[in-house]
C-alpha cells in the first residue's frame, strides 16, 4: 500500500512503499541519495548500494520505492528512508529547469515551474484560503451563485473591456459579477460568486493581471457602513484561520505575527482626510485624482492593519455607487492592504432608485438599452443594497508577500502573456 510521504514521520522502523517525483539525486561511491517528492512533502532516500537502478534516475522521473523508515536528526523532518527497491515508472528527459535561471525562462516552462516547493506550497494556501473564505460566507447565511462571463455589460469603466463577436453582436468578457448578483439577492437576499474576472489592463505591474479570481459578494439591505463591517470580519476570519491552522505553511512565506494582528476593525480615512495626507506627505495629488501604487503606499506604510478609504468622487468611481449625501461623493471603500501591497477589496453602497441610476448611465455615456435588465431591478420591491469584490490574487500576494501577483496563481495571465 502507498504510504504519503507526510506519513512517514508515524511510521519510524516500517516497510513503507512511497510513489513520486526524483526532485534531487547523487550517486557517490558508496551510496545513492534521491530525494523524492509528492503532493504531500519531500523526503530522502538512500540506496546503500551504488548500483542500485536509482543510480541511472534523472530529475522529475516518477518512481515507486519500498524501503524502511529511519530516524536522521540531520534530515529537515528528521527521518529518511533506506530504499530496497525501485520501480522507474517513467524516466524523465532532460529536466529543461536547473539553477538561476531568468523569470522570463521561468515563465515560459510554467507548467514545469508548478513543481517547484514554492509554487506547490501557495497553491495550497489558495486553495485554504477559499475554505475559509467559502466557511465564512455559509456561516453568515450566504448562497454561491454563478454569474455568466459573456455579458453585454461593462461595468468598471470600458477601456479595460475584452470585446468579441457573439454571432454577430458584441459581447464582453465579465470583468465582474456584481449585476447579475444585484439580480440575485432578490431571492436569496445575501449571494457570492467566485469567478473569473477579465480586464484588458495596460497596466503591466506588479499586481494587475487581465483575468484574476474575484471573489464577490452581494447583500440587501446593506448600507455601506454594513458592509466595510462585513469585509473587515471576512477578512479576519481568513487570516486567523490561516495562522491557526495552517502556521506551519503560512510561516515558510511570512512571520506569523505579522499576521496575528489583522483583526477588525481596521482603520478607516475618508478620502478627503487621505488626498490631505497625500499632500501633507509632499504629493502633488489634486481632489478628484484616483490613487497610484506609490499614493497606496504612502497611506499604508506604517499600518499593520488594512485601511478603509471611503466616500470618494463620483467622477473616479463606476455609475451604479449610490450618491451620498454630498452629491459630489459616493457611498463606497477600497480596502487598502498595509505595507503597500495596494488595494486588496473595492465595494460600495447601490444606487436603488431609477431615474438616479438612469441619470448616472447617461451621464456616463454608457448605452441605456444594455442596462435595461439592470434598471429593470430598481422597478419591483428595490431595495438598498451593497456589495464588494476581492482579487483573490491581490489577497494572496499581501498575505504572503509575494514579490509579484503572477506566482498567487498558476497560469498567469498578464498584458504581454498567454502562453503556457
Ligand atoms: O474594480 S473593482 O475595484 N470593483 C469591482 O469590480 C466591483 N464590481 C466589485 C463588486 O462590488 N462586486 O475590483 C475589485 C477587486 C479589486 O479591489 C482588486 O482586488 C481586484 O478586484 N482587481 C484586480 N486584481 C488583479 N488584477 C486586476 N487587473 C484587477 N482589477 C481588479
Amino acid at each position: 500500500m502507498r504510504t504519503m510521504i507526510s506519513e512517514l514521520a508515524g511510521k519510524v522502523g516500517e516497510e513503507v512503499e512511497i510513489w513520486g517525483w526524483v526532485y534531487r539525486h547523487r550517486v557517490t561511491k558508496n551510496a545513492v541519495f534521491v530525494v523524492l517528492r509528492d503532493s504531500s512533502g519531500i523526503v530522502q532516500v538512500v540506496f546503500k548500494d551504488p548500483n542500485s537502478e536509482a543510480a541511472n534516475l534523472s530529475i522529475e522521473s516518477s518512481v515507486k520505492i519500498k524501503g524502511i523508515v529511519k530516524e536522521d536528526p540531520r534530515a529537515p523532518t528528521g527521518i529518511e528512508v533506506e530504499g530496497k527497491w525501485i520501480e522507474i515508472v517513467h524516466l524523465a528527459e532532460r529536466f529543461p529547469i536547473t539553477k538561476d535561471q531568468s523569470t522570463e525562462f521561468l515563465l515560459d516552462v510554467r507548467h514545469l515551474w508548478l513543481r517547484s516547493q514554492k509554487m506547490g506550497k501557495i497553491l495550497k494556501i489558495r486553495d485554504l484560503s477559499l475554505r475559509y473564505f467559502r466557511e465564512f460566507f455559509h456561516n453568515e447565511g450566504f448562497w454561491e451563485v454563478h454569474p455568466p462571463i459573456i455579458t453585454k455589460t461593462g461595468a468598471e469603466g470600458g477601456s479595460t473591456l475584452f470585446g468579441f463577436d457573439y454571432f454577430g453582436e458584441e459581447a464582453y468578457l465579465s470583468q465582474t459579477g456584481q449585476l447579475y448578483l444585484e439580480a440575485l439577492i432578490y431571492v436569496l437576499e445575501r449571494v457570492y460568486s467566485f469567478t473569473p474576472s477579465f480586464r484588458a489592463e495596460k497596466s503591466k505591474t506588479r499586481k494587475h493581471l487581465t483575468e484574476f479570481w474575484h471573489l464577490e459578494a452581494e447583500m440587501a439591505w446593506f448600507s455601506n457602513e454594513d458592509n466595510m463591517k462585513l469585509q473587515e470580519r471576512m477578512i479576519t476570519h481568513v487570516v486567523q484561520s490561516l495562522v491557526e491552522k495552517n502556521a506551519n505553511l503560512i510561516s515558510q512565506f511570512t512571520d506569523i505575527a505579522r499576521l496575528k494582528k489583522i483583526e477588525y476593525p481596521f482603520e478607516r480615512m475618508s478620502y478627503d482626510e487621505a488626498i490631505e495626507t497625500l499632500q501633507k506627505k509632499g504629493f502633488k495629488i489634486e481632489w478628484g485624482d484616483d490613487f497610484g501604487a506609490p499614493h497606496e503606499a504612502a497611506l499604508t506604510e506604517d499600518l499593520e492593519k488594512p485601511l478603509f478609504v471611503y466616500d470618494w468622487p463620483k467622477e473616479s468611481k463606476a455609475f451604479y455607487m449610490k450618491l451620498a449625501d454630498d452629491p459630489k461623493l459616493v457611498k463606497c471603500s477600497d480596502l487598502l492592504a498595509p505595507e503597500g501591497h495596494g488595494e486588496i477589496i473595492g465595494g460600495s453602497e447601490r444606487i436603488w432608485e431609477v431615474d438616479e441610476l438612469v441619470k448616472r448611465i447617461k451621464e456616463e455615456g454608457l448605452k441605456e438599452e444594455n442596462y435595461e435588465w439592470y434598471i429593470d431591478l430598481r422597478r419591483y420591491g428595490s431595495v438598498p443594497h451593497s456589495g464588494f469584490g476581492l482579487g483573490t490574487e491581490r489577497f494572496l500576494k499581501w498575505i504572503l508577500n509575494l514579490e509579484h501577483i503572477r506566482d498567487a496563481l498558476p497560469f498567469p495571465r498578464t498584458i504581454n502573456r498567454v502562453y503556457p
